[in-house]
């Protein structure tokens, strides 16, 4: 390990104004998704990393716009626990990467991933480090890797940073735990995502840290189904995929509340899939609902301006058997072009419906 910069918060302030510089660089960065574990793991490792040679300043850039970091409500919690500062954070849209990442001596370290996006790829010439849990895709050979199949690359960064001599702060150690906590469902067998690095990683930290394991693990999957604080088009946004079947484009949320507590949340909800639905000119907006309350329950709901579309949706979601059944709502169902659904297949998730319906549609 390098020098450590004793304080987060200072690091992050320098690495920020060091990114509107836009000087040459070594950018730490996420993957797409940005989930936890990306802003965290990119975060600590280009804290702990020492200077690069020729004095490069480390920047862990989030792989996101700002506008989304809202949306990681877990994140949003575990980063102002630790006293994070979002002002502090720079984000995709923060700053003109490629053009930094043009400059001869600016250098790229993949954090959480192993593979550029189909849109960065273009910085392949530029990966010089990679720390990750994903299965290695071999690629950017002569990079140096630290690639392990860990629950989450937190531990990994977490392993470096135990191993080096400076004593961790709270803050530093809280981070770490907590992202590996959300990540391996508090270190959970059962939940097959814990390995035994993962739970010596977090027994190390769990002191430095001054947190009690249940309550930071808690409290972090709670705020992970937060979304009082979100629009319905912010719920919309914050697990979102789109698909071109044929000719239909079709748009498929997740989203993590019963519907009935959305109804009561907001009763424009129908004028908000609407505004959605057209401002990603989408043929088809299916929302999949999932939750647990007590028992795990999904509902979908299926918003289309054209009624017969919708009806042959939902007639071949039940011929592939999902089992919909018009939900009952206690203060009654939005009117509009929505309809919805509770569903009897529990295993019906987005990853399965989506091959169902792309081949339905190419039909
Ligand atoms: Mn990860």
């Amino acid at each position: 390990m390098g020098k450590m910069n004793d304080s987060l918060g200072t690091f992050l302030k320098d690495s920020a104004q060091a990114a509107r510089a836009g000087k040459p660089a070594r950018i730490f960065m996420g993957n797409e998704a940005s989930d936890l574990d990306s802003m965290a793991a990119s975060i600590l490792f280009a804290w702990s990393s020492g200077a690069a040679s020729g004095g490069l300043p480390n920047i862990p850039v989030m792989n996101i716009p700002r506008e989304d970091f809202n949306l990681r409500t877990e994140a949003l919690w575990l980063f102002q626990e630790v006293g994070i500062d979002q002002k502090d954070l720079v984000f995709l849209d923060d700053i003109d990467l490629g053009k930094l990442l043009a400059g001869a001596a600016s250098r790229l370290v993949l954090v959480d991933h192993n593979k550029l996006s189909a849109a960065q790829v273009a910085w392949e010439p530029k990966v010089e480090e990679i720390l990750d849990h994903h299965a290695d895709e071999g690629l950017y050979p002569s990079a140096k890797k630290t690639i392990a199949p860990v629950g989450s690359a937190s531990t990994l960064v977490a392993e470096l940073m135990l191993a080096g001599s400076a004593t961790l702060s709270p803050a530093v150690a809280t981070l770490a735990l907590g992202t590996i906590l959300l990540d391996t469902v508090n270190l959970d067998p059962e939940a097959k995502r814990v390995t035994p690095r993962d739970a010596a990683a977090a027994a190390s930290l769990l002191p430095a840290s001054g947190s009690d394991q249940k309550v930071l693990f808690d409290r972090l999957q709670l705020e992970k189904f937060n979304v009082a604080a979100l629009s319905s088009r912010d719920i919309l946004r914050k697990d979102y995929k789109e698909y071109r079947m044929g000719t239909v484009m079709c748009g498929m949320s997740s989203a993590l509340l019963p519907m009935a507590d959305w109804f009561m949340k907001d009763a424009a909800i129908e004028a908000a899939f609407s505004q959605y639905a057209k401002s990603r000119k989408l043929d088809v907006l299916i929302v999949m609902g999932a939750y647990t309350a007590p028992e795990f329950t999904r509902e979908m709901a299926v918003h289309s301006k054209d009624a017969g579309l919708r009806k042959r949706l939902v007639e071949f979601m039940n011929k592939s058997g999902l089992g919909l059944a018009p939900l009952k709502a206690a203060d009654g169902i939005p009117a509009g072009n929505t309809e919805y659904f509770s569903q009897a297949d529990l295993s019906q998730s987005r990853k399965k419906l989506q091959p169902l319906l792309s081949s339905y549609f190419q039909d």
